[in-house]
């Protein structure tokens, strides 16, 4: 059976991953519907072997389409994710914005696909935040196997998290930079070429950002563990693709290192990459990136905790972060409930 489709934000950093993923796993689709704001419209994308003509989201009929894949912000989804909704699609949204929606499945494939099935409720489905992915997907099979207390990870975002603007100026402040140029600063609140900023996205009362805080509801929801421990710090750094992830777990039963490796290397969407010497270990950009796996590594047990450990998590967060992790619940959603 065959599907149609319509990519809303299709030429985004994360629409443009999504029409390769859809070709990449030869996604059944009828017709395909790339959609977004009206400057856009008229453009063309390419998808297997097709050249499709990006559609104004505004006035698009989402009656003629059984599956709507979301990526275009927050106040787009809140908009036009229910209108999608009603005319009876399946919206799989990549924004934060029912996330936290209890009638709403959050779902990673490889660790929660069973929530897919609250589908129902109101047609919609959230992907979630890319560090919070990576960081349970190689976090489930140690949750499963000795159980998990508490989680301290500080991250290492890549600028792409922010689209395609902060691409344009990570690089464009680089050049600048290097010719001894005055930079301009739009996107980010401080200069991100050769620098490191330790703030991502809407700072909280509680003194912790937004990105941060999704990191802890997030794993609540999706380990339907209320009682789980979670202590983030994001920090943006001037790397293009690949998020990177310092965690901390401290486990309920003690785990060595050998055998978390074992686990790990056996797990779904895993790869482990953890030679104990020079570059034995995977980086966001050079390994990760293009990669459908999430990378782990530097796996020890912690010197200072008895029952502790450390790994390095590195994944591509526009692929698995997000475009993949999307198409993979679509694959679910029409082999098991459409
Ligand atoms: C970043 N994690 O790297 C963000 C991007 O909640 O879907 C994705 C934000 C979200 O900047």
């Amino acid at each position: 059976k065959k599907y149609d489709v319509a990519v809303v934000g299709a030429t985004g950093v994360v629409g443009e991953m999504i029409l390769s993923i859809l070709e990449q796993r030869n996604f059944q689709i009828n017709s395909l519907y790339p959609l977004a704001s009206a400057n856009s419209t008229g453009k063309k994308v390419f998808c297997q072997g097709k050249s499709w003509m990006v559609q104004d989201l505004n006035t698009f009929d989402f009656s003629q389409v059984q599956i709507s894949l979301f990526s275009a912000g927050g106040s787009i989804s809140k908009k036009y994710a229910p209108i999608a909704a009603d005319s009876g699609c399946v919206v799989i949204d990549n924004t934060a914005y029912f996330r936290r929606d209890k009638d709403i499945p959050l779902v990673i494939p490889e660790v929660n696909p069973h929530a897919i099935v609250d589908y129902t409720k109101r047609n919609i489905i959230s992907n979630p935040n890319c560090s919070t992915i990576q960081m349970l997907v190689a976090l489930k099979p140690i949750y499963d196997a000795v159980g998990i207390k508490r989680i301290n990870v500080a991250t290492y975002q890549a600028v792409s998290g922010s689209g395609k603007e902060a691409i344009t100026e990570l690089t464009d402040q680089t050049v600048k930079l290097l010719n001894g140029q005055e930079i301009d600063i739009k996107v980010y609140p401080k200069q991100i070429a050769f620098n490191v900023i330790p703030h991502i996205d809407v700072f909280q009362d509680n003194g912790y950002t937004r990105e941060e805080m999704k990191m802890v509801w997030e794993t609540q929801k999706i380990f339907e563990d209320e009682n789980i421990l979670v202590n983030p710090t994001a920090v943006r750094v001037p790397v293009i693709y690949g998020h990177s992830e310092a965690i901390n777990i401290e486990t309920r039963r003690k785990i060595t290192a050998t055998a978390a490796t074992k686990i790990l290397s056996e797990a779904n969407g895993v790869t482990v990459m953890d030679k104990r010497e020079d570059g034995g270990y995977a980086t966001p950009f050079v390994e990760a990136t293009n990669h459908d796996d999430t990378f782990v590594g530097r796996i020890r047990e912690d010197i200072s905790h008895e029952k502790a450990l450390n790994l390095w998590v590195v994944s591509d967060n526009i692929r698995k972060g997000a475009a993949l992790n999307t198409v993979q619940i679509a694959e679910i959603l029409i082999e098991e409930y459409l």
